[in-house]
């Protein structure tokens, strides 16, 4: 398999997280986003929408860091799975996962914050305050989400790491790397540290990519 990648990605770290814990091996090629490479048209040929992740499995090239680790799992079903239980608890962990993939990443990717201040006029300062909004918004509800489970488990959503947290943790690392209070989330922090614990999350992390 082939990821293409960059290491500050969090759609790609997703996937380099969903890769290891699976225990599948692949090569990284790397995309540089802030150079621009992505817009380039040997990227454009892999995925139209100018973003990464790409993964190419058995000369397919395959987009969408949700859609890529869901076909993961049913590619690769004797590896350890990214989504478990009953079809209820799926569904849970797909929401927890979307809840961070819809409404938090998209509105501040890079073209998003890119677009704010080269085409909107907003300032440095504004451009942080939309950044963290949005982290705020939708991490305020996840650590309620958390609060009120049935019992308290490790990761989550139970005893062992799911797409939930392969969504978590590359969102944390983004949180932290634009100094968002992370004590106002107990235990979204500590399931993340948890989860830095673990070498699949832990190889997986941007600092330690080519790239870096
Ligand atoms: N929904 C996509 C999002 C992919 C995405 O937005 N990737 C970002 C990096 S995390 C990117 O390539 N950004 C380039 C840009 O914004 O110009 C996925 O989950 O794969």
């Amino acid at each position: 398999m082939i990821l293409y990648d960059y290491c500050r990605s969090s759609a790609a770290y997703r996937v380099r997280i969903a890769l290891n814990l699976k225990g599948l091996a692949y090569e990284q090629v790397a995309v540089n986003l802030v150079t621009g490479e992505h817009r380039e048209e040997s990227h454009i040929e892999r995925n139209a929408q100018a973003l990464v992740p790409v993964l190419e499995d058995n000369g397919v090239q395959l987009t969408q860091s949700m859609a890529i680790s869901e076909y993961l799992d049913e590619a690769y079903p004797q590896t350890s799975q990214l989504l478990t239980g009953s079809a209820i608890e799926r569904a849970q962990q797909r929401a927890f996962a979307l809840a961070i993939a819809c409404d938090i990443h998209p509105v501040n990717n890079l073209r998003v914050l890119q677009y704010l201040v080269g085409e909107m006029g907003v300032d440095a300062e504004k451009k942080m305050q939309w950044y963290h909004h949005w982290i705020h918004t939708t991490f305020k509800a996840l650590e309620m989400k958390l609060e009120n489970r049935a019992a308290q488990t490790d990761f989550c959503c139970g005893d062992q790491p799911s797409i939930a947290d392969i969504c978590l943790v590359p969102q944390v690392f983004n949180a932290n790397r634009f100094e968002v209070d992370m004590s106002l989330y107990p235990l979204i922090a500590a399931i993340n540290e948890r989860c830095l614990q673990i070498d699949a999350f832990r190889k997986a992390h941007p600092d330690l990519q080519p790239g870096a």
